[in-house]
């Protein structure tokens, strides 16, 4: 069966909120910005994208369940999930397909609980701390993961 060309990309809780409060940490643009670079990124490589942004942990888990069989990869920041969350992490691992994680700010340089995450190890591409942009470049890296995957 050939591959999907489409993505799924997932925001995590209170991501609703960006452009609206701490743009000092996250930006200006909103949800909607991330979600057409995200598209417009993935469209110059003839891929689309579904987005889905909760606050709901198990409506993420449903979206990623479902993109078994309909995507070819998933772009995720996951939120403050990111540091707690052990059902988001199987889920991503149960669906195998290749992961770019994605976090706006410097998780690193933040406070020391942001430096954990469950995500980590299950995703191919991560990406940190180069604001709203870092979608486009998570974007890019994850469909050069899956060119590699239909060469191999
Ligand atoms: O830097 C990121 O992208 C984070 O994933 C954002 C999470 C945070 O818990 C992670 O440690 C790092 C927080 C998302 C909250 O988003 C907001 C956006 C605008 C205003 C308030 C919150």
């Amino acid at each position: 069966m050939s591959t999907p060309r489409r993505l799924l990309l997932v925001n995590g809780p209170n991501l609703n909120l960006l452009g609206t409060r701490e743009p000092e940490i996250y930006g200006a643009q909103t949800l909607a910005d991330v979600e057409a670079l995200a598209a417009q990124t993935a469209a110059t490589h003839g891929f689309e994208i579904d987005a889905i942004q909760s606050n709901h942990e198990g409506v993420l888990l449903d979206a990623i369940h479902a993109a078994r069989g309909s995507c070819a990869g998933i772009v995720i920041n996951p939120g403050g999930l990111t540091h707690t969350s052990v059902v988001l992490r199987d889920a991503l691992a149960a669906v195998n397909l290749p992961v770019a994680e994605v976090h706006i700010s410097n998780v690193h340089e933040r406070e020391e609980f942001r430096r954990h995450s469950y995500v980590s190890d299950v995703a191919a591409v991560h990406v940190v701390g180069e604001g709203v942009q870092g979608y486009a470049t998570a974007v890019e890296r994850l469909i050069a993961v899956i060119a590699g995957q239909a060469e191999g």
